[in-house]
């Protein structure tokens, strides 16, 4: 029986489900007693630092959890269940954490890095330890915009592993029994899975700390270690709907025309496919929903299962986009996006994206209609910025000259029709069908002041064409914005991976054709990748 401390601030559906896969019943934290009752107690901190320690606070739960980490008993900490071990955080600068471990958390400087920080990086062990052995080399799945610093004097004792980007910062610390991890276990795969079972099996051992030189912290003369980097994570896609015998299919459009012949093309069933992908070494599955804008998601109850028994299989992060707006139903009662968003996360997702509703939310801030209320200021005060992903869904517009709009305008060696050279990225909604006076760059901008944590770029011009991603497309909005951005339509072989991360600073690709007609494993993509001496999780 594993004590889970889930105080509803999120979805921590992703954890419950590891548990209950590698053999072990969860037990909800409800009362003070809980705590002191438990024998080992999981703490997978959701959405921010303040909210966090607040609701532990309102719970009475900050004096029984001290006394049981002081008490060295059995205890994990994931993300910001990390972060509150420590003294503060500059996320929410006037909420005492619970001072466990001395010390602050920081954000990440925005100036060169993305941030957040998300997906696989490695760890460099500092002290041998029983949860780590054998797992030095794995990557790991992180998001998240703040991290702890290592701190010589004062924190040294806890350091168990440290990981760079832009500088090292603290990935995980131990003491006795008592691990935290900046790291999703429950999302990074076989090693996750591994190191939690770790966790939840036995007694943890750990090296002595000596205390002679805080460990790790300068490299020995002619000791340092190369720095770790984190991977270009490969996205597998995949476009669900519904075909015209009401079945819900994995389908896939030539630039967004899913029909051939007349029918719905069925390239196969969405879970099944999706386990696939996460056995060969998908570092992140993605539904969308392409329907949706049709219907009302909350009804479409077959797409809620397939995500409910997705992520009781799949552990790697799960994104699922379509429909996530405001609606009101026959009977007149009124849904917000947050509703619709709630319910994917209570069914598995890790993150939901948003099309349309973020086009039409740019449309309204453009026109000064701020109001603090648009679906991606809500999803992500409650489930974090990393949680929302804005999928963009451009058309190329030629000009003759860059004059003739007031958009962003590239000069393009992809010309137009007529020769033109000059050209700007149109927005579309519902699935392409409709372009509207908004340009991917200031979509994207506008979406990551509002709060989003990751772009989907998508190209229409592309998509299934398997003629390369749109590498100008993507250097665009990837000046753009301090977010990751995922590159994503046109893929047809691994060279075209290699070419979009080398060609640009693209944070993952994404490809769904080549991989559901098997015409590409996903292992040679990584292959292709890592001859090019780019940093990938081995499939
Ligand atoms: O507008 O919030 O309801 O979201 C709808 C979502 O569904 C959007 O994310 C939109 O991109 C997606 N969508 C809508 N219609 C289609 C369609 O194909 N008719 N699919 C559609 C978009 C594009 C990619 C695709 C890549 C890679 N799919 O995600 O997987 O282009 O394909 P490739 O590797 O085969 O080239 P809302």
């Amino acid at each position: 029986m594993i004590s889970l401390l889930d105080y509803g601030a999120g979805n921590v559906r992703s954890l419950r489900n590891a548990v209950t896969r590698l053999g072990y019943e969860v037990k909800d934290v409800r009362t003070q007693e809980d705590i002191r009752g438990a024998a080992r107690l999981l703490f997978p901190g959701v959405g921010a630092f303040g909210a966090a320690m607040g609701r532990l606070r309102e719970l009475g739960f900050v004096e029984p959890l001290r006394d049981y980490l002081l008490a060295d008993r059995p205890f994990l900490g994931i993300c910001i269940g990390l972060q509150c071990l420590f003294e503060g955080s500059d996320e929410s600068p006037d909420v005492p954490g619970l001072g466990v471990i001395p010390g602050r958390i920081e954000r990440f400087p925005t100036s060169a890095l993305s941030v957040p920080h998300m997906g696989w990086n490695r760890l460099r062990v500092r002290r041998e330890s029983s949860l780590l052995a054998g797992l030095e080399r794995a990557r790991f799945y992180f998001v998240h915009s703040y991290r702890a610093r290592l701190a010589a004097a004062a924190n040294a004792e806890w350091l168990l592993a440290e990981t760079d980007y832009g500088g090292p910062f603290v990935s995980a610390v131990q003491r006795g029994q008592v691990v935290a991890l900046q790291f999703h276990p429950e999302k990074s795969g076989i090693v996750g899975l591994e190191l939690l079972r770790r966790f939840l099996t036995g007694t943890l051992t750990l090296a002595p700390f000596t205390g002679t030189r805080p460990t790790g912290l300068v490299p020995e003369p002619g000791q340092a270690e190369p720095p770790t980097r984190l991977a270009k994570r490969v996205i597998a896609c995949l476009d669900v709907r519904s075909n015209d015998a009401g079945d819900l299919v994995v389908t896939k459009g030539d630039q967004y025309d899913v029909r051939e012949q007349g029918e719905v093309r069925n390239l196969g069933k969405p879970v099944d496919l999706a386990a696939r992908y996460y056995r060969e070494g998908a570092d992140e599955i993605a539904f969308l929903n392409i329907t949706a804008f049709r219907d009302f998601p909350l009804r479409d109850q077959p797409m809620l299962e397939v995500l409910k028994r997705t992520s009781e299989q799949v552990f790697v992060p799960l994104t699922i986009g379509g429909g996530i707006r405001a609606f009101t139903d026959a009977g007149g009662h009124s849904y917000s996006a947050l509703d619709v968003a709630d319910e994917y996360f209570r069914s598995g997702a890790d993150k939901i994206s948003i099309g349309s509703d973020a086009v039409y939310t740019v449309e309204r801030v453009r026109a000064g209609d701020v109001d603090g209320r648009s679906a991606i200021e809500q999803i992500a005060g409650r489930y974090g910025n990393q949680a929302v992903v804005i999928s963009i869904d451009p058309r190329r517009v030629y000009l003759a000259s860059p004059e003739d709009t007031k958009h962003s305008v590239i000069d393009t060696a992809v010309p137009g029709p007529h020769g033109e050279h000059w050209c700007w990225f149109q927005c579309t909604v519902r699935g392409g069908r409709e372009g509207r006076d908004v340009d991917a760059v200031e979509l994207a901008q506008i979406c990551e002041r509002l709060g989003a944590g990751e772009i989907l770029l998508n190209s229409i011009d592309r998509d299934g064409t398997g003629a390369g991603f749109d590498l100008e497309l993507i250097r665009a909005v990837r000046a753009a914005v301090r977010i990751p951005v995922i590159a994503s339509s046109g893929a047809g072989s691994p060279a075209h991976f290699v070419e979009a991360f080398s060609a640009t600073d693209a944070d993952a690709a994404l490809a769904a054709g080549i991989f559901h007609r098997r015409e590409v494993p996903i292992a040679q993509v990584k292959q292709a990748l890592a001859d090019a001496g780019l940093p990938v999780r081995a499939a």
